[in-house]
């Protein structure tokens, strides 16, 4: 393991271009809570029944007050040393001034704690919970407002106001998929961190980065899919093992 670990850390500290994919579970240590394994679940409802266009359409207050309550965590979290590791993973692999950076942060998190712990460069797969959109007229907005007064919330047309994220059955947003998807195809190493890696099509960016030529190291608690394919696999806490790599 330590091996392990040490030969991972000479792959990173050689590597010109890495890319990170980052999931729910670096958020764990700051007390934001999972999707799935233990404590994922919110009254018993799985995320493939709550982060769905048809599950709003539905029952938009309940979705709602899953939100609500997600925000109301992550306003009250603090960036945790997973973060912080990855901020100075940026820092040192920053490019020329004005040229492209070596380090990727691609992370399939709403809750704004890489930007929050520094991180410049984050492309964000499934949104984020601080911005709504206007099931009416469309518009986007940020909204910070913990707890919302009204479930659902309104826009000013009157229209109702859905969470800026991307759920089951929806596309990703174009510009940062293809970001994604050109800095996976390019990597040198890429380091799953924090993922159950089930959710495609983010899960399938370590498939692609291994098939065009990357070393593939996976830092998470519970086995995951990827685990057989990868040169390293980390057990563990992200906020423990990620500023060992440093
Ligand atoms: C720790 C830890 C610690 C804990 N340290 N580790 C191919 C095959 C099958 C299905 C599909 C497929 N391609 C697409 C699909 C359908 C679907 C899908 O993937 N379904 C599967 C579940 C079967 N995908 C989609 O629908 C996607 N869209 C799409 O494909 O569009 C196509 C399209 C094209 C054109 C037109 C229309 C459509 C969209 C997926 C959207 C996912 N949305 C959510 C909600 C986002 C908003 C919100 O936050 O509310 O994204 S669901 C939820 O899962 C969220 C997460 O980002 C995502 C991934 O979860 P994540 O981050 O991996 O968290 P967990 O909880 O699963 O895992 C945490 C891990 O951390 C655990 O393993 C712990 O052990 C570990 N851990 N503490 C380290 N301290
Ligand atoms: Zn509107």
């Amino acid at each position: 393991m330590t091996d392990s670990i040490g030969a991972l850390r000479q792959a990173v500290d050689e590597a010109e271009r890495i890319v990170a994919l980052t999931g729910a579970g670096i958020s764990a240590e700051s007390g934001v809570p999972t999707f799935r394994g233990p404590g994922g679940l919110w009254r018993n409802y799985s995320p493939e029944k709550l982060a769905t266009p048809e599950a709003f359409a539905e029952n938009p207050r309940l979705v709602w007050e899953w939100y609500d309550w997600r925000r109301s965590l992550i306003r009250k979290a603090e960036p945790n040393a997973g973060h912080l590791a990855l901020v100075e993973l940026e820092r040192r692999k920053a490019g020329e001034a004005g040229g492209p950076s070596g380090f990727t942060l691609v992370t399939q998190n709403v809750d704004g704690l890489h930007d929050r712990a520094g991180s410049r460069n984050v492309v964000k797969l499934h949104g984020d919970i601080w911005w709504v959109r206007c099931m009416g007229c469309g518009v986007e907005q940020r909204n910070e407002q913990v707890p919302l007064e009204d479930l659902p919330p309104r826009c000013a047309c009157g229209g109702s106001l859905r969470p800026g994220v991307v759920w089951f059955g929806e596309p990703l947003p174009e510009a940062e998929w293809e970001r994604a998807v050109e800095a996976s195809s390019n990597a040198q190493v890429f380091l799953a961190v924090g993922t159950s890696a089930v959710v495609y099509p983010a899960a399938g960016l370590a498939e692609l980065a291994q098939a065009a030529g990357a070393r593939l190291a996976v830092v998470n608690a519970e086995p995951t899919p990827l685990d057989a394919m990868a040169d390293w696999v980390l057990p563990g806490k992200s906020g423990e093992l990620l500023p060992r790599l440093l």
